[in-house]
This record gives structure tokens, sequence and C-alpha cells, in this order.
């Protein structure tokens, strides 16, 4: 874990918009590009996507290289993935599908060591420096890492109040895509529905001093929903951006 990195993610989250893709890739050259090319944050996809702790544990390295902050998505339901991930050095975790208050604490509780939490320790880990931190220091600066819950469906968006409340938790990320199903609207991440959600989300976020977070597809999207106060923007997918500019130079040298 590379606390200086988490420290100045955090400077830039006071005032945001902080910059980040998706990756769902297993090579960590490609982790190391993204980071290298200036993105703030990196989320490694254990939701969506083929990696596994392992090389989560390399991409993690690779991002960190690169000088920018490696998050990692869990996968839904796995929330033992919390603490194997920090134990590799993520320097923050972004849980799936988070309904209510009480799943929001529960998910600080795996991330973090006490007093906030009841993270499970242990220090022969790369976070530790593999037992070469000093443990005081190990167990306070391990709470630095942040923690991202994302609340996707209908419940979450009733309870958002109460989550965003819940001490530990950094960023409340609202995800367009799974929303857009849970109102019925699926795949509509522009409907009216969908954008005013995440308006209604941005101003509770303001009132209460909680930093928001979305996706989205287009820069010019991430630009706008930073305009309107979203200070964590997760921008597309490396998969996809490559996808983007390689159809775009097939387009281009076909004429
Ligand atoms: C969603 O939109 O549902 C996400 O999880 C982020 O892409
Ligand atoms: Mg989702």
């Amino acid at each position: 874990m590379n606390t200086s990195i988490i420290r100045s993610f955090r400077d830039k989250l006071a005032s945001g918009p902080v910059l980040g893709p998706f990756s769902k890739t297993t090579d960590p050259a490609f982790a190391e590009v993204l980071a290298r090319a200036g993105f703030d944050y990196v989320i490694i996809d254990l939701e969506h996507g083929p990696n596994t702790i392992a090389n989560a544990h390399n991409l993690i390295r690779a991002v960190e290289l690169g000088g920018a902050l490696p998050i990692i998505r869990t996968a839904e339901g796995a929330d033992w993935q919390i603490g194997a991930v920090l134990d590799g050095g993520a320097g923050g975790v972004q849980v799936p599908h988070v309904s209510s208050a009480a799943a929001a604490r529960e998910m600080v509780e795996h991330a973090k060591f006490s007093p906030l939490g009841g993270r499970g320790v242990c220090r022969y880990v790369r976070a530790a420096d593999f037992s070469m931190q000093e443990k005081s220091d190990y167990l306070q600066s391990a709470n630095e890492a942040i923690l991202v819950v994302q609340v996707e469906g209908k419940e979450g968006l009733e309870n958002l109040d109460e989550i965003m409340a819940v001490e530990g938790v950094d960023i409340v990320f609202i995800g367009p895509y799974d929303l857009s199903q849970s109102l019925g609207v699926a795949g509509e991440v522009d409907h009216p529905s969908v954008v005013a959600a995440v308006e209604a989300a941005v101003d509770a976020g303001r009132s209460r001093g909680t930093v928001v977070g979305t996706f989205v597809d287009t820069i010019e999207a991430g630009r706008r929903w930073a305009e309107r106060g979203v200070r964590y923007i997760s921008y597309a997918v490396d998969v996809g951006i490559l996808a983007n500019a390689s159809m775009a130079a097939v387009a281009e040298f076909a004429g």
C-alpha cells in the first residue's frame, strides 16, 4: 500500500474532480499504461472481467508504478475479497450493489481495522511490506485506503441519505447501468429518470459533504457531471478505449 499516492489522491478529491477508467485486462502492462497516461486512479474490476486476486496483486503494483491510485472493484457478494485486495496493497476498494446503511456499515467492517472496523489482521502481506513495516504504523495507515460504495438500485436510492451518513465511506458511486435496469430503462443511462437520480445524489452529497461518483462512457458526459458536482468520475473501460481507438484507426486508414 502506497500511502503517499493515497494522500495525494485524497487531496485532489477534496476539490475534485478525479478521473479514472475501469480495467478488465489481465496484463500489468495495460494497467501501467493507464496509470502513466495520467489518470488519477485505475479500477481493477473483479465484478466483471477475468481477473483473480493473484493477478490483481500484480495489477496493483503496476498501477502504483505508474503513479496512480489502484482501486479494486470486488465481485458482488464476495466481501472476503475486500481484505484480500487491501492485503495486496490496494489503495482503495469499490463495492458494488450496496443498498442500505447496514450493508455499507458491513463493508466498513471488512475494509477497516479497529477502531473503525474489524478487518482481519495480518502483517505478513504486501500492504505491510511483508512485515517490514512497524505494526502500529501499518494498522493506522491502512485505514487511509479509500472505500467506495456503489448505489445502483431503487432500494439504494431510497436509503441514500443513510448510506452517505455511514462513517468510513469516502465516496458514494452511482452505477448508471445497473440503476437504469432497476428503474425499468435498462441501458438508457441518459434517460431522464437515471439523470435525475444522479443529480439528486449529487445534491444530497453536497448538503452532507459526501463525495459522489459516477460512470460515464464519454469524456463529454464526464465533463458535464464534473460541472454538476460529481467529484469521482469513472471514465469508460480499458478494452472499450482500445476498441474505440482501433476502430477509429481502421476507419481513418480506409479514408
Ligand atoms: C454501473 O453503471 O452499473 C456500474 O457499475 C459502473 O459501470
Ligand atoms: Mg453496476
